[in-house]
């Protein structure tokens, strides 16, 4: 049996020629944005995608379907739907199985892109080990997905609200490279120093591009990820977000918030709390991000023998 794939037309047209593709997820615009920023936001990386010669792919599961890019309308209604399901890689098969709807996280995005050929994937931060882990256990699949499924993802680091010395150890020992661009430090999200050094660093698309087919080559299972910093005029420096993301994480410890609706929560109340600054910085990054990774992609095409 193929794998049931639904590609828009422009996908389908990029896939024939063989032209870069970029994949991005779709939980950043139902549970990580409100509307309507979510879909100005999820159109306007679509279209610095395009600006960039590479062709966006926007994953989700519609009705039972797995999209791989959506047409402007389905993006319009995903954007205002409620009750969406969120789909890691645990829920990717339930949902499609039993004709739901629902946003596909990293992980799911990163199975879906890699069925369908895509080796680059855009989107803001990627899901980590979250602080208190020690008891919680909350570890995002993102993780272990980066760590079997050979896409290259670009993100702004992890976000700030996890614990990053321990995201960072848990990707070295599942063998992710951590690639920060052009800059030493490790890039959290909203700001552009975590205060901790990247593991790996390359200054040039063509760089990470051949790295990517280097792992293919050595038949590395598993991809790479790609911290790239937001840019300077958009960062909100991490000793203005700390006390607000203590007192975040401590509100939702008291209301009892737990398992996938922690990222959703932490990621609206500091919205509230920053008066809607997190929201403008997140928009600037998952932007910056949409046009490294169509360079990337670019790339990727350049180099892979005809
Ligand atoms: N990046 C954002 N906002 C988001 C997310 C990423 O700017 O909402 C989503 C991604 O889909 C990521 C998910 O995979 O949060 C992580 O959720 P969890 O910690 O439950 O694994
Ligand atoms: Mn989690």
């Amino acid at each position: 049996m193929s794998v049931p794939l639904t590609f828009s037309p422009e996908v389908a047209a990029a896939r024939a020629q063989g032209a870069p593709i970029v994949a991005l997820e779709s939980t950043i615009i139902t549970h990580g944005m409100p509307y309507p920023q979510n879909l100005d936001t999820a159109r306007r990386v679509e279209d610095t995608v395009r600006a960039g010669g590479a062709t966006p792919a926007t994953i989700a599961v519609l009705d039972g379907a797995l999209h791989v890019g959506l047409t402007p309308a389905a993006l319009e209604t995903l954007a205002q739907a409620r009750d969406v399901a969120k789909l890691s890689r645990a829920d990717l098969a339930v949902c499609m199985a039993t004709g739901g709807t629902g946003a596909t996280t990293v992980a799911a995005t990163m199975i879906a892109a890699h069925l369908a050929g895509i080796a680059v994937f855009a989107t803001g931060g990627i899901g980590g080990v979250h602080r208190g882990s020690e008891d919680s256990f909350d570890i995002s699949a993102d993780l272990q997905e980066l760590a079997q499924t050979p896409v290259t993802v670009v993100a702004a680091g992890a976000k700030a609200i996890l614990d990053l010395p321990k995201t960072l150890e848990v990707l070295e020992t599942n063998g992710v490279p951590v690639i920060a661009v052009g800059h030493d430090a490790l890039p959290a999200f909203w700001s552009r120093d975590a205060g901790l050094a990247a593991p790996l660093r390359l200054d040039t698309p063509a760089e990470i591009a051949a790295a990517h087919r280097m792992r293919g080559t050595l038949g590395l299972p598993g991809g790479q990820l790609v911290a790239n910093p937001i840019p300077q005029d958009a960062e909100i420096p991490a000793e203005t977000l700390a006390p607000l993301i203590e007192q975040a994480e401590a509100e939702a410890r008291v209301a009892g918030i737990t398992g996938k609706a922690v990222t959703p929560h932490l990621l609206a109340r500091l919205f509230e709390l920053t008066e809607g600054r997190t929201l403008t910085a997140n928009i600037a990054l998952v932007l910056n991000n949409a046009a490294l990774a169509a360079e990337i992609a670019r790339e990727i095409v350049n180099q892979t023998p005809k």
